[in-house]
């Protein structure tokens, strides 16, 4: 089974069986790299195709090594996925022996049906909607009724996975993606140059280790930066940080009382997630309207 990029296959093998079962070839116009995503990691190509010839298909896990599109990957941070080794260990079993230098846990793709799971961060792109969890992200179109599931460097390759904050801009044209000391800024799926940058370059303090969330309101022109319970307001036009900051959030958001995690604006709503709850508020009144969970815009697809 083959690997796809865009255009045509990377790669190949056979399943296990005599003569060629188990044989794979690689596409010699392609371009193979050892670390750079300017061109395909030959190291995560073979791995794939050495997992065929061991017999296991493809799997429709989104984060899964044997997911059959191409995504770059960091082979610094890079840990086999759990559905990768629950799919060699329906084959051949678990290991035997026990592992006396047991790895960094495999990781579990994040699933829209857990009610309990924290949403990194949620941001519109041009009319969509993107959530993130760890290194995936679901896209959502507002005229589709699927949400699909991806690896955030398929987007970006350039963004970190497991982030803090992310927002639009709409005054640039551009998404801000956060995580810790430093944002990254993309046009469409671009990095800006020059970044990233330090998350002081908007006027946060310099003592500050991170922001939680981040909101962009169309009516005012203004980024809402939140902090705990608290929020810091960014003017777009201006390019300056407003007066007598941080507030508290419910200056802004009544009865909000929580720590925000996640946070955006669509359709003249403001979205406030605290933990696995989602608030929907009128982004003029202030008012509160609706209380939902975080599967509300992610349709849960499980029946
Ligand atoms: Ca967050
Ligand atoms: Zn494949």
């Amino acid at each position: 089974m083959e690997i796809i990029a865009p255009l045509a296959p990377i790669a190949h093998a056979f399943p296990p069986s005599p003569g060629l079962g188990g044989d794979v070839h690689f596409d010699d116009d392609e371009t193979f790299t050892f670390r750079s995503n300017a061109g395909y990691v030959l190291f995560m190509i073979a791995t794939h195709e050495f997992v065929h010839s061991l017999g296991l298909a493809h799997s429709n896990d989104a984060g899964a090594l044997m997911y059959p599109v191409y995504t770059y990957r960091n082979l610094e941070t890079f840990v086999l996925p759990r559905d990768d080794v629950n799919g060699i260990q329906s084959l051949y079993g678990p290991n035997p022996d026990k592992d006396p230098n047991p790895g960094p846990t495999s990781p579990t793709t994040p699933d829209a049906c857990d009610s309990t799971m924290v949403l990194d961060a949620v941001v519109t792109l041009r009319g969509d909607m993107l959530f993130f969890k760890d290194s995936l992200m679901w896209r959502s179109h507002p005229q589709s009724t699927t949400t699909l599931q991806f690896l955030i460097a398929n987007l970006w390759p350039d963004a970190p996975d497991s982030i803090d904050a992310a927002y639009e801009s709409h005054h640039l044209d551009r998404v801000y993606v956060f995580k810790g000391r430093q944002v990254w800024a993309f046009s469409g799926y671009d990095l800006v140059q020059g970044y990233p940058m330090s998350i002081s370059s908007f006027g946060l303090p310099k003592t500050l280790e991170k922001v939680d969330a981040a909101l962009y309101d169309v009516h005012s022109g203004k980024t809402l930066f939140f902090v705990g319970r608290t929020y810091y307001s960014y003017d777009e036009a201006e390019k300056t940080m407003d007066q007598g900051l941080p507030k508290h959030v419910d200056q802004t958001f009544s009865g909000l009382i929580n720590k925000v995690t996640a946070a955006f604006q669509y359709r003249g709503f403001s979205y406030i997630y605290s933990g696995p709850f989602m608030f929907e508020y009128s982004m003029r009144s202030g008012k509160l309207l609706r209380t939902l969970g975080n599967s509300y815009f992610l349709q849960c697809t499980n029946y």
